[in-house]
């Protein structure tokens, strides 16, 4: 049942049948996009509370409404806990989400104009940091570092050399789809021999950071920036943690340089879900995400299938299906029509198109939320494995019967494993 019954299907049959129709969806896909996961009733009931109703624009003690007298010490307790969690001098938990959470990162911390570095998107990294469509490639003069060309691995020495060629005020270390773990403390002693502020966004291993199974970027650099709903599993939204000294600039391009007033029941649910972060339960949720990743990495290799770097160290894998004769986006059409979700992904040095790839991007914090482990990986290679081959010999499509076949399987599969929240 949704949380919002009864009163939305009373008001709304067509919107409360969609949103019906998306939760069955959740509970019967094999849902592998690695920038997703299941939120607990706790942080949907937040995200759905009265909190949503009210204007606070400033900071807590500060406002420009009145009124904010629980808006104040809500969010003073979101930050305290993001505080505690990561180990930061200073927390902003504000940002709507990830990429104005960037946005305000560079404004704080670069003037428009300025040279910044970041990781290509083709590569791995994140639009925001500097891809040439984005306000980060528009109003700054971006640099992309990429990976080694046979090693596909971050190359320090390339940064390196990038740097001190470039000498970018802002380095930004982070990523959307790169397997392997970030190397913080070498970004930062190539940040200081330029005097550039170092920005990690770890959007994608805020989970695994706070679950302590990734290196914590904190105290190796001026700010990091997250996303809350991806590894982490709060509401959709983002945050900002800093070293004091930046503390008032980051604020200040928040609000009111970004930003009006914040969304309050979403930092109510970020609360929540800071809360639940530093449960022995996270800590074991994460670890199990990392291992699940390494064995669905290891099974889809045995059945034949690239990996991009050959394996992972954090929760995601990168597959290329250059030798599987399909390319990435068929792969995922064809999937999801049998219940599997996951993203078409470029690969390093792709000859393909961006919208149509070579690669798929497969991230297990979804499964490991619903209580998957290691016993069932081989089960999820099997399953994408008669997916894509299915694909390959319908001529890039795949036949209705056996896309309803392979979704009852998926269905029967997960029928032990409830989704949480829903
Ligand atoms: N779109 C997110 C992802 O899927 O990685 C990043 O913003």
């Amino acid at each position: 049942m949704s949380i919002h019954e009864p009163a939305l299907a009373q008001a709304d049959p067509e919107t409360y049948a969609l949103v019906q129709r998306e939760d069955e969806r959740q509970r019967e896909c094999l849902r592998l996009i690695a920038s997703e996961n299941y939120a607990s009733r706790a942080v949907l009931e937040a995200c759905s509370s009265s909190m949503t109703n009210k204007y606070a624009e400033g900071y807590p003690g500060r406002r420009y409404y009145e009124g904010a007298d629980f808006i104040d010490p809500l969010e003073q307790l979101a930050i305290d806990r993001a505080l505690a969690l990561f180990g930061a001098d200073h927390a902003n938990v504000q940002p709507y989400s990830g990429s104005p959470a960037n946005l305000a990162a560079l404004l704080a911390l670069a003037e428009p104009g300025d040279t910044i570095m970041g990781m290509s998107l083709p590569a791995g990294g994140h639009l925001t940091h500097g891809w040439k469509v984005s306000a980060t490639g528009i109003y700054y003069r971006a640099v992309q570092y990429g990976v080694h060309q046979t090693s596909h691995r971050i190359d320090l020495d390339e940064v390196r050399q990038l740097a001190q060629a470039h000498r970018p005020r802002f380095i930004w270390v982070g990523h959307s789809a790169y397997p392997r773990a970030l190397d913080f403390a070498g970004f930062a002693s190539i940040a200081r021999e330029i005097e550039a502020r170092l920005v990690a966004d770890i959007a994608h291993l805020a989970g695994l950071v706070a679950g302590g199974v990734h290196a914590n970027p904190v105290e190796h650099c001026d700010a990091v920036t997250t996303t809350t709903h991806k590894s982490l599993r709060g509401p959709r939204g983002g945050m900002i943690l800093c070293r004091q000294e930046h503390a008032k600039a980051i604020d200040k391009a928040v609000f009111p340089g970004l930003q009006g007033g914040p969304h309050n029941h979403i930092t109510a649910a970020k609360a929540v879900a800071f809360r639940e972060a530093a449960t022995p339960a996270f800590r074991h949720y994460a670890r199990a995400v990392v291992d699940n990743a390494a064995a669905l990495g290891e099974a889809l290799r045995d059945r034949g299938f690239e990996l991009v770097t050959g394996g992972t160290d954090n929760h995601l894998v990168l597959v290329d299906l250059t030798n599987r004769g399909i390319s990435g986006r068929q792969a995922a059409i064809a999937l999801n029509r049998c219940g599997i979700e996951l993203n078409a992904n470029s690969i390093p040095f792709d000859p393909r198109k961006p919208f149509d790839p070579s690669g798929v991007r497969v991230g297990l914090c979804a499964l490991t939320s619903r209580g998957l482990t290691l016993e069932q990986m081989p089960t999820v290679a099997d399953l994408l494995q008669a997916g894509i081959e299915a694909t390959v010999s319908g001529h890039g499509d795949v036949d209705p019967a056996v896309a309803s076949r392979l979704h009852g399987q998926v269905r029967e599969f997960l029928s032990g494993f409830p989704a949480p929240g829903l």
